[in-house]
This record gives C-alpha cells, structure tokens and sequence, in this order.
C-alpha cells in the first residue's frame, strides 16, 4: 500500500470527512515545511555554527540561543505570504506578527514555541517545535500589533489545530485536527513526513512520572503528596512501583507519555507563583492539553481543565499537570 504523507491524510482530512478546510491544509503544510528546515539545521549543530548563544533575550527576559532566534525566523517567513493566516504570535516574540499588507490575509491565527527546551540545544538532546491554531474572530482588529494581541485571547477549546514536532532521534510531528491525534516521521532522504502511527491513545494508567525534582521544597501540598505517595512504590497507598523520567523539554517528556503513558506536571509552586508558572498558556499548555485529549489523557492546572481557562495575555503563564487520566484525575482531586 502506498505510504500515507501528511500531504494525503491532510487531503482525506479535508475532501473525504470534511474536518479541516484547504485553508488549515496549507497552514499546517507549511508548519510542517519549516520544520522540516529547522530539523537540518538542527542536525548540521555546530557544523553549521548555529550552536550557543544569540546575545539577545526575549519578552520573558530569557536569554535566546541562535537556533530559538533561527526557528522563528523560518516559521514566521514560511507562514507570511501564503494568505491563509491572519496572524502568528510567539514565544519569542513580544507582541503578533500582523501579515504585511502586500499579502493576502487568511481567516487563522497560529501560535507557536519554535524551539521549546531550549536549553537541551547544545548538549544535544531532544528539542521540539509546539503549535496551536485558532481563528481569528470575525471583525478582530488587526490595524497594529498591540491590537491584533486580543484576537488571540481564545481559551484552548476553540483550537482547531495543535501539534508538535520533535527533533530526536528522528524528526517527528504529532497532530490533532480534532480527529484524533497521528504521528508522522521525517523521511530524511524523500524529505516527507509520513504516517507512522494513528489513533494514539494514552494508557489511563501509569506506573511513571516527570516533575523537576529539584523544585520539591517549593511546591504545594497536593503535589507534596501525590509525589510522596509514588516513592512509597508498593508499600504505600498507591500500591505500586514509580519510575521517574525529566527530559527538561516538554515536547520529548510528553511524546514519551503520548507513546507510553506517564504523567508530566510542572506544578505551581513558590518559585513561579509570582508569574503564574513556568510554562506558558497558549503556545505550550494550550497546544499540548488539545493532543493529550485527543488522546484519551488529562490536562489540568491542579484545580482546573487547561482547556477552559480564558486567556488573559499572551504570553501568560499557568501549571500543567497532563498525560494518564487516572493519574491526573488523582492529583487533580488531592487538590480538592
Ligand atoms: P523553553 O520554552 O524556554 O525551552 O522552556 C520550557 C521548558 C519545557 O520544555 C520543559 O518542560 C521545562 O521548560 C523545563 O524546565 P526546567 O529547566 O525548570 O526543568
Ligand atoms: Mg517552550
């Protein structure tokens, strides 16, 4: 049988079933061209000198290595000028990026983290590009930057599109149009992305977690508890053994959860409280929550549905606890 591309399941997905439009087609052909270039120009690392720092900081005052710098710059130039977008916002960016007038406009709006764990990049371990997809609203006013910020104000239900992609081992790109959520693998010598799995589902149980250890004194009671509860192992409450991974990028933590269960928690605690969290709502949670749903898990702050939550700013902050829904429905409840 011939291979399924992403080009075909886009087409199936929009000329058989009707779930997305020619327009989200493109948006997310496009998404996946420009990961395809930051996937090269990850693998030349330092020969293609795009290693190490790139002197600036962005809007969180994080200090921007070359490669965030350079996977922004190939999503953002790939995206501008085929008409189906409204306009992008990003990690890396302080405020949207409007479509240049000598463009077309299009009618979604598409969020990203270019490089999400950045700071794996010069040791050589798995890094990921995250998106989301919205539309904009009808009438939004898109006439400055500043103003274009509030059409994106949308809570994680209206996505219509999410994924992420991981530079690891191989290149892959995880997506949900609502319609369940399928895995493509970058064939490197064809330059394709092609179907390697679908209908992913989340085990509802686990027997494994990720949280940042290091960050135990801070954190509150609930999560205190779940995690005291796990390193019992058998002879505690929850009756069983845990195993602990932290890979430090969210995307490679939650594909191992996609793939084989888990629960991933970057909880709130007293080091983050000041700014809401660590990760960001609309281009890490958002996007993430969407998939993991799609696939049968769980996506919560510890007291509410990621999904729910309206946004207030851009690039706002929230606690993320998702992956297995027995797991998370648990902490969930610990926090009453
Ligand atoms: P980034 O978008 O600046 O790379 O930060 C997000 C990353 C996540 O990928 C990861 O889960 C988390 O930050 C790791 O945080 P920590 O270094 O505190 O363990
Ligand atoms: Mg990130």
């Amino acid at each position: 049988m011939a291979r399924m591309t992403l080009s075909r399941y886009l087409i199936e997905e929009q000329r058989e079933k009707g779930v997305i439009t020619a327009d989200l087609k493109l948006l997310i052909e496009v998404v996946s061209r420009a990961c395809k270039a930051i996937s090269i120009a990850i693998g030349k690392g330092g020969l293609g000198g795009v290693l190490g720092e790139a002197g600036s900081d962005n809007v969180q005052g994080e200090a921007q290595k070359k490669l965030d710098v350079l996977s922004n710059e190939y999503l953002l130039e790939a995206n501008e000028w085929g008409g189906h977008l409204a306009a992008m916002a990003s990690e890396e960016m302080d405020l949207p990026h409007t479509i240049p007038h000598r463009y077309p406009q299009g009618e979604y709006l598409l969020l990203f983290d270019p490089l999400d764990g950045s700071s794996n990049i010069d040791v050589n371990i798995s890094v990921g590009t995250i998106f989301s997809v919205l539309k904009c609203p009808e009438g939004a006013d898109l006439s400055t930057p500043e103003a274009a910020e509030q059409a994106f104000l949308q809570p994680g239900t209206q996505q219509v599109a999410a994924g992420y992609t991981v530079y690891g081992p191989t290149t892959l790109l995880v997506l949900t149009v609502g319609d369940g959520v399928v895995e493509f693998t970058l064939d490197r010598e064809v330059g394709a992305f092609v179907l390697t799995r679908s209908a992913m589902r989340i085990p509802e149980d686990t027997k494994e977690f990720a949280i940042n250890m290091s960050n135990r004194r801070h954190w509150e009671a609930p999560v205190q508890r779940y995690v005291e509860e796990m390193q019992a192992g058998k002879e505690g409450p929850l009756g069983k053994d845990y195993n602990m991974r932290w890979v430090a990028s969210m995307v490679a933590d939650v594909h191992r959860i996609m793939t084989r269960g888990g629960i991933f928690m970057y909880p709130i605690d007293a080091k983050t409280r000041d700014k809401g969290g660590k990760l960001r709502l609309m281009y890490e949670a958002n996007p993430m929550a969407f998939l993991v749903e799609q696939a049968g898990g769980a996506a919560t702050t510890g007291y509410r549905r990621i999904l729910d939550l309206q946004p207030e700013k851009l690039h706002q902050r929230v606690p993320v606890i998702l992956g297995s829904k027995n797991e998370v429905l648990r902490v969930t409840g610990y926090h009453g």
